[in-house]
């Protein structure tokens, strides 16, 4: 970089007797190395112009400083390195303020926490997140924020990556004063001069005691028990809880020194590459062609088509993104368990104290239940989530063509149906979208924005634009039986059904899939969602399916005794007297047996390494294939679309990544051994065999699109 361009993201300039040095390196003021040495160069200035008594650090644009650049990570270090940057700016011989206007961040708080004084301003963001990249705070972070609030507090921050506002900071010790304005510069002005009014001394935060060390002690020992239990198999909790230790234990510089160990490990770690990877996944998937070629159209008021669990979730989200909306059911009862399905929701939140009745009433009044699709006409798009029937569904859309507007949008919620076929049943292809919400709908973040042919580019920013207002994570996906996620679930689940044929208990299957770090395993999954929905599928599919290709039949044989899981008290597991958690059954695996036994298949034994490597095969490659079919993007679509839909754990990554970092000639020779058993199921995707022909990895292909 120019010396001009490392001048210009770091500029001070001295008003009074104060040196102002703004951060301006957008979008968020990452401490990237041009402002590390921008920084660096700032205090220096300051201890050597005589005119100079007090430094004011404040952030450009929207954050004070969002946190050390991330894309540095794993890249050769440059100096000055963060901790050094602060440790300089603590050490300077004059006050140093920082006024925060914005996110303050990992990184950022602790250049807040190095300087001597602290102002926020009402919209200022503080927090330690790096926890949620894998990582720890490496900048004296772990060692400077429990001599300001407290080493309770200060590991709560770092193990939960909240964000305090303003007031909470104050409140918790982190700042000193809040100050009210947007004007960082001003408010940090008025506080500087006041402080040197006021002869204040330069107070170092390495300078402050830790009180009561032996309580704080014990308190760690108790979080460092709490921790491993409850953040099962992640690295870096852990280490956090250790650098509190050594902040109560160690004298400053030695629990810096030990900061800086464990945050190496932590840098080292496949988790930190894992995490890394899906924070800038998520940011890249509303990055899609239609962007850039058109803007959204405008919308304000919206339809919902069916009042059902999906109908009621997605008004509750648009409800809550600020819109109004009309849901239409087809007659008076329905109507009304519709309305009562979204009130529930809003009577929960009230019920636990986090919303008040008159918030309620203020969001329902945004609410209008109707039985007339008349009651649409004016409406700027809809959402249809009836039952999931493709002859159903064209009856809606050929309503909607009948009483939208011109240029309303028409969205389907379905999650498998050939939205060209439902567009087609309209005089205006160019409007259907589909919008596939995961249930419940008022929770869940993924949607996948999927997009038939005839589409123009504007509905499908308009889907985005959507998306961003509910706060979900949009991935744009093509059309096809199943989209991305349900696609590539259908294969895995037939992967563990194999697996489970061959000789693995579905207990067995389950408890290696939690062992990698999902939270459920598949049979726990199909007993929650409804044995009966993937059942349904199965027959709807089963006049298509290649006779050649195996079939398992243990799910039918369980559906056929009514065992459709919790709602029925029974499925692959026992939930004896409306128990959430199951029981295994041995009913269940006797009903395994007689199929082995039918199929004349002997059981043999599977490690839970071996579940996982045809689990995770399976998923792999099918993933290649949506990618190299067009139906996602890039594979980077294919991971969010499982992290945020399928409960896929984040310190992986997603299957992509995951696959990047086993390796895709292994996967390769997996998927080669696995096809000696099953050519037809197992044959690799020639994308991955082109791949690994040209030495490359999914992630070359996640360029933005
Ligand atoms: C750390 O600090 C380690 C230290 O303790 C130790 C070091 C030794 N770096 O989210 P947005 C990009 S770890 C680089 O869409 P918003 C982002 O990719 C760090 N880039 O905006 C996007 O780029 P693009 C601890 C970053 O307004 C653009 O900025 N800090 C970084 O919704 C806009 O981002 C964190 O974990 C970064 N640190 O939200 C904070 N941050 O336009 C992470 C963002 O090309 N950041 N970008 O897609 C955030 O939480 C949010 O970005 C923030 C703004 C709340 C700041």
């Amino acid at each position: 970089m120019s010396n001009e361009a490392k001048a210009s993201v770091v500029r001070a300039a001295r008003q009074g007797r104060v040196l102002v040095v703004t951060i301006a390196n957008p979008p968020v003021n990452a401490l990237g190395v041009a402002v590390r040495q921008g920084l660096l160069a700032a205090v220096e200035q300051a201890e050597a112009d005589a005119a100079v008594q007090a430094v004011l650090i404040v952030g450009e644009g929207k954050a004070f400083i969002a946190g050390a650049d991330i894309r540095e990570f794993g890249q050769p270090a440059q100096p000055p390195s963060l901790p050094e940057v602060c440790n300089r700016i603590e050490a300077c011989g004059k006050t140093v303020v920082a006024a925060i206007h914005g996110p303050a961040l990992g990184g950022g708080l602790e250049v807040a926490m190095a300087a001597h004084y602290r102002v926020a301003l009402p919209a200022a963001k503080l927090g330690l997140p790096e926890v949620n990249l894998g990582l720890l705070p490496g900048a004296g972070g772990t060692q400077r924020a429990p001599r300001l609030m407290g080493v309770r507090a200060a590991a709560g921050l770092m193990l939960s990556g909240q964000h305090l506002g303003a007031h909470a900071a104050f409140d918790a010790g982190l700042v000193d004063r809040v100050a009210q304005g947007a004007d960082p510069v001003a408010a940090g002005l008025q506080y500087a001069e006041e402080l040197l009014a006021a002869n204040a001394p330069v107070r170092r935060t390495r300078d402050l005691a830790i009180a009561d060390k032996a309580a704080a002690l014990a308190e760690l020992d108790a979080l460092a028990l709490e921790t491993a239990k409850k953040t099962r198999g992640l690295f870096s909790p852990g280490k956090i809880v250790e650098c509190v230790r050594a902040a109560v234990e160690l004298p400053f510089d030695e629990g810096l020194a030990r900061e800086r160990a464990l945050f190496v490990q932590c840098l080292e770690s496949p988790q930190r590459q894992g995490l890394i990877h899906a924070f800038f996944a998520e940011r890249e998937t509303a990055k899609i062609p239609e962007a850039k070629a058109a803007a959204p159209r405008p919308f304000a008021a919206i339809a919902v088509i069916g009042g059902g669990t999906m109908g009621a979730g997605i008004t509750v989200s648009a409800l809550d993104a600020g819109l109004q909306v009309t849901m239409i059911e087809r007659d008076a009862e329905s109507i009304a368990r519709g309305q009562k399905n979204v009130e529930k929701v809003y009577d929960g939140l009230i019920a636990k104290g986090r919303m008040t009745p008159e918030a309620k009433a203020a969001t329902m009044a945004r609410y209008t239940p109707s039985t007339s699709y008349d009651d649409i006409a004016h409406v700027d798009l809809v959402i249809e989530a009836v039952f999931e029937d493709i002859e159903v569904k064209k009856a809606v859309f050929k309503e909607l063509d009948r009483v939208c507007k011109p240029g309303a949008v028409l969205a389907t919620n379905t999650s498998y149906l050939d939205i060209d076929a439902i567009a087609a049943v309209t005089g205006r292809p160019q409007d259907v979208i589909g919008l596939h919400f995961f249930s419940p709908a008022n929770i869940m973040k993924l949607l996948e924005i999927v997009v038939p042919a005839k589409v123009s580019a504007d509905v499908v920013a308009t889907a985005f634009e959507l998306a961003k207002r509910m706060k979900k994570v949009p991935v744009r996906a093509g059309v096809c039986d199943g989209f991305i996620g349900n696609r590539i679930l259908a294969v895995y689940k037939q992967a563990a059904d194999y697996i489970m044929e061959d000789g693995a208990s579905p207990y067995e299957i389950d408890e290696a899939v939690r062992g990698f770090g999902y939270p459920m395993g598949p049979f726990q999954v199909t007993d929650l969602a409804g044995g009966d929905i993937g059942w349904a599928t199965r027959k709807r599919r089963a006049a298509t399916r290649d006779p050649k290709a195996r079939y398992v039949e243990v799910a039918d044989r369980i559906c056929e005794r009514g065992w459709f899981g919790q709602k029925t008290g029974r499925g692959f597991y026992l939930y004896a007297n409306g128990a959430r958690t199951g029981m295994p059954d041995p009913e269940v695996l006797a009903i395994v047996q007689a199929e082995r036994a039918k199929k004349g298949v002997t059981p043999r034994k599977f490690t839970p390494e071996e579940i996982m490597r045809r689990y995770m095969a399976a998923m792999i490659n099918e993933g290649a294939k949506v990618v190299e079919e067009g139906i996602a993007l890039r594979p980077l679509d294919v991971d969010v679309t499982f992290l945020s839909g399928y409960g896929f754990p984040r310190h992986r990554g997603g299957p992509m990544k995951h696959a990047d970092m086993v390796g895709l000639p292994q996967v390769l020779a997996d998927l080669r051994e696995f096809a000696q058993e099953d050519p037809l199921f197992w044959k690799p995707a020639p994308l991955l065999e082109k791949l690994v022909a040209e030495g490359r990895n999914f992630d070359s292909l996640n360029k933005t699109a």
